[in-house]
């Protein structure tokens, strides 16, 4: 075809698309608010007096518009987990990344289009420690007169997943910057903002989801938890997987899945069991060696609608509670993990452009000579860090790297991210002390429009192993294969899947372990791909990649929008 036919076809396409597209708009009011759990209050960042934030609903090639007004004392932003913000790159959120933060009394409008995305994915500030209350689900319709590729449920539940401090967090967050030392821990986990009943003060809040006899219901997990992989189960309940990170997947029955931070797992339930009450019940995946977690257990409860009343009559029938993996069951992760497959028909990359690989882990430094030792808390007197292949990421504070890059100013970032590591050793043995501390920087890795790349993620025993859940902005990547050990190209290369893995914007790199992803390069922007564990980023966990324009018609990002906050 000539490029101008191609042109019309493109133009006739896109408006037959457009017909029934819709635009939605938003306010979203950044705010304190009172919110009591665990029998204290706290005056809790919320959006819109919200907690959880609003569920956003919309058809795949929708137009979402939310206007975020900042009314809180912080700085804030707020991103679109997992969308895929095709051209639209200002509108991605991560603060210093992609724009400035929006500060206390000013605003800033996000637009941007879902195309081709379908099932659940959550928005969550993107600032500090601010997302431990400032999120919500965005639930992705199929286009209208589309369906579902599985059962039509006859009722639909979010559940977001949350960690609850008996603090403010951001003071618990800026404590461990002063000190050195791990943050505190969480003291609950929550669902749709409740603890659940094996808490003090809890009860009242329990999330109810109902149900009722002979129904197929969809519940859509997300795990919005700051800094913990999460097992989830319910009691006496099969779990059929049937989407994962708004890509949908080959059916699969389970009868628990494991969730890191930033994931999302739509599951059909049958009520096929006796009328009751039954546990949803959710705790900690801990891959991590002698480190504090918390370990406690949140709850909601599935409610079938012609049980029998447990306020009522006085009988009391406590709802039936699941048995939950051991914390540090990694099989059980393993096997759940390597049950994914793509549903839909996969446009893999067969060869790569880009061959990367970035060992992912944990560092200390040594005291700095200006610190006193109420500044070195961490082990034997140090400041945890953390990095990929040993660079430790810093973000600019005087533009963002999207801006700095537009705009040409020197100075922000070095485009010199090494694509190996810079020194080979055993990364999942006993690693020399020598090599525990690394260098900081704010380096980018350039990539081509069109490039294929492939990324193994390689993680390290330095410290300790652990599981990261890794997340990408701004893409979605097939995880083509995962395992143990240090990654061996000559005998893994062969097992990699090219015929229908799963296609997911955050990869659970598996603890002392490896996972290789491959995406094609096709969204102009700056994207930070870093640890989902917000612990993680904050001692440096991320890197990012710039991708350029293209040449063609809509291969380049757009113009910044005129209210994009400046530093
Ligand atoms: C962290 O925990 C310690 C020990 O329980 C406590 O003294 C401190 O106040 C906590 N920090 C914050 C910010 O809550
Ligand atoms: C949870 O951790 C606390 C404190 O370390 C410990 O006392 C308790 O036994 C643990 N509970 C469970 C269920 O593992
Ligand atoms: C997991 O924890 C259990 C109970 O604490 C312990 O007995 C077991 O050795 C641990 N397994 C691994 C693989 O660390
Ligand atoms: C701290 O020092 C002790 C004693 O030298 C050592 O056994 C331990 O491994 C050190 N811990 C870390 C995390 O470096
Ligand atoms: C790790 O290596 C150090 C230094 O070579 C050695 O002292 C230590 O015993 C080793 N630890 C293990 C668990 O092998
Ligand atoms: C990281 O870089 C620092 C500084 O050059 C060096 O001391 C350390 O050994 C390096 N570690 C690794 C894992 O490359
Ligand atoms: C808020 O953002 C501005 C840049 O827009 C920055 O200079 C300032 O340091 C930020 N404040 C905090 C507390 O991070
Ligand atoms: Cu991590």
């Amino acid at each position: 075809m000539k490029p101008l036919n191609t042109m019309f076809l493109v133009f006739f396409l896109l408006l037959v698309s457009l017909a029934n597209a819709k635009v939605q708009e938003h306010e979203f009011l950044v705010q304190e608010t009172p919110v009591k759990r665990l029998c204290n209050t706290h005056m809790s960042i919320t959006v819109n007096g919200q907690f959880p934030g609003p569920t956003l609903e919309v058809n795949n090639g929708d137009t979402l518009v939310v206007k975020v007004v900042n009314k809180a004392r912080y700085n804030v932003t707020i991103h679109w987990h997992g969308v895929r913000q095709i051209r639209t790159g200002w509108a991605d959120g991560p603060e210093f990344v992609t724009q400035c933060p929006i500060r206390p009394g000013e605003s800033y409008t996000y637009r941007f289009t879902i195309q081709g995305q379908e099932g659940t994915l959550w928005w969550h500030a993107h600032s500090s420690w601010l997302r431990a209350t400032v999120y919500g689900a965005l639930i992705i319709y199929p286009k209208e007169g589309d369906d579902y590729p599985f059962t039509k449920p006859k009722r639909e539940t979010p559940i977001l997943l949350g960690e609850w401090w008996d603090a403010n967090p951001i003071d618990v967050v800026r404590q461990a910057t002063q000190t050195g030392a791990a943050p505190n821990i969480s003291d609950a986990y929550t669902m749709n903002g409740q603890p659940g009943d094996l808490y003090k003060c809890s009860s009242q809040g329990t999330t109810i989801v109902p149900i009722d006899s002979g129904e197929t219901n969809l519940i859509r997990v997300i795990n919005a938890a700051l800094n913990q992989p999460l097992f989830f189960t319910i009691a006496n309940h099969k779990l059929t997987v049937v989407g994962a990170d708004a890509s949908y997947v080959k059916p699969f029955t389970t009868n628990v899945l494991m969730l890191g931070p930033g994931q999302t797992t739509d599951v059909l339930i049958n009520s096929d069991q006796p009328p009751s009450q039954y546990y949803i019940a959710a705790r900690a995946y801990q891959s991590a060696q002698n480190a504090p977690f918390d370990n406690t257990t949140t709850t909601a409860i599935l409610e079938y609608k012609s049980s029998p009343c447990p306020a009522k009559g006085g009988v009391n029938i406590k709802p039936i509670m699941p048995s939950l993996p051991n914390y540090n069951d990694t099989n059980t992760v393993t096997s759940f993990s390597k049950s994914f497959r793509s549903l839909r028909k996969v446009e893999v990359p067969y060869e790569v452009d880009e061959d990367l690989f970035f060992t992912i882990g944990l560092g200390l430094n040594k005291c700095p000579s200006n610190f006193n030792s109420n500044q070195c808390q961490g082990p034997n007197g140090t400041r945890f860090t953390s990095s990929m292949n040993n660079v430790s990421f810093v973000l600019p504070n005087k533009f963002s790297i999207l801006q700095a890059h537009k705009l040409g100013v020197q100075g922000i970032f070095t485009t010199d991210f090494p694509a190996k590591p810079p020194v080979k050793f055993d990364y999942t043995g006993n690693v020399s002390r020598s090599l525990w501390q690394p260098i900081q920087g704010t380096k980018v890795t350039k990539l081509r429009f069109g490039s294929r790349i492939q990324i193994v993620l390689q993680d390290t025993s330095i410290v300790t192993p652990e599981n990261h859940p890794i997340h990408l902005h701004g893409y979605d990547f097939y995880i083509v294969a995962e395992g143990f050990g240090n990654f061996d190209p000559k005998k893994d290369a062969s097992k990699f899947n090219l015929v229908d893995p799963p296609m997911r914007n955050t990869v659970a790199v598996p603890v002392n372990g490896w996972a290789v992803i491959r995406f094609v390069a096709d969204n102009p922007g700056v994207w930070i791909m870093h640890c989902h564990l917000d612990v993680h980023i904050g001692w440096g966990l991320a890197t990012v990649f710039l991708v350029e324009d293209g040449e063609g018609l809509l291969e380049s990002i757009e113009a910044p929008p005129e209210d994009l906050p400046l530093c």
